[in-house]
């Protein structure tokens, strides 16, 4: 029925599986998301974590349902711009840099204006250390306003567990071409080959 949804959500549930991948050396994504269904008002937070690397400054293009945009942890001697659609977040204090750690960081928080299902894109970011180099990133790509973040975790129907595995595979199987499934996490309103191509991409912990 929607060919284009299962591939969006593909990424979405990629950007979540968060592996550690040769050559990456951060990861940022979209986070701390709330949304109003009743007034479409919602918030989100670029949040950012490396092990390895200083964050000197960033920038991405900013989504079209992007209303305002202000700072969070990149407070003192960081200046926060946008020029011409693209969020400019630069430091201009080297002890102010943003450290390399173990935890992830919200950088900025932006409020939007979105329907259920409008798909927000993470478009071009570029992060650079304290040399001005450009960091290897893994971000998340998008997320669809209105969903879980790992629609994948399914099972136990009382409640996601933080989980993909076989007992969602199973369940898609058991439930195949139904309607009105759990196991529908394409929200496509069937069980077919899409939800199992959705609960490969997002296996392991997600969420
Ligand atoms: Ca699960
Ligand atoms: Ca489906």
């Amino acid at each position: 029925m929607n060919l284009i949804l299962p591939a969006t959500l593909l990424l979405t549930a990629a950007a979540f599986s968060s592996p550690a991948m040769a050559g990456i050396e951060a990861s940022v994504r979209w986070g701390d998301i709330a949304w109003d269904e009743a007034t479409g008002q919602g918030t989100m937070a670029v949040k950012w974590q490396s092990a390895t690397e200083q964050l000197a400054g960033f920038q991405f293009n900013l989504p079209c349902q992007v209303d305002s945009i202000s700072a969070l942890e990149c407070g003192d001697n960081w200046s926060l711009n946008l020029i011409s659609g693209v969020v400019i977040c630069y430091c201009d204090t080297a002890s102010s840099y943003i450290q390399p750690g173990p935890d992830e960081v919200g950088l900025v928080t932006l409020e939007f204006q979105a329907a259920f299902g409008d798909e927000i894109v993470f478009d071009q970011p570029i992060f650079a250390n304290d040399d001005a180099e450009s960091i290897d990133l893994e971000y998340s790509d998008s997320f669809l306003v209105g969903y879980p973040a790992c629609p994948a975790d399914v099972f136990p129907a009382e409640g996601s567990d933080g989980v993909v595995n076989i007992q969602e595979m199973l369940g898609v199987l058991a439930d195949w071409g139904s309607s009105g499934s759990q196991y529908d996490v394409n929200y496509d309103d069937i069980v077919d080959v899409s939800d199992v191509l959705v609960v490969l991409s997002s296996w392991g912990e997600c969420g």
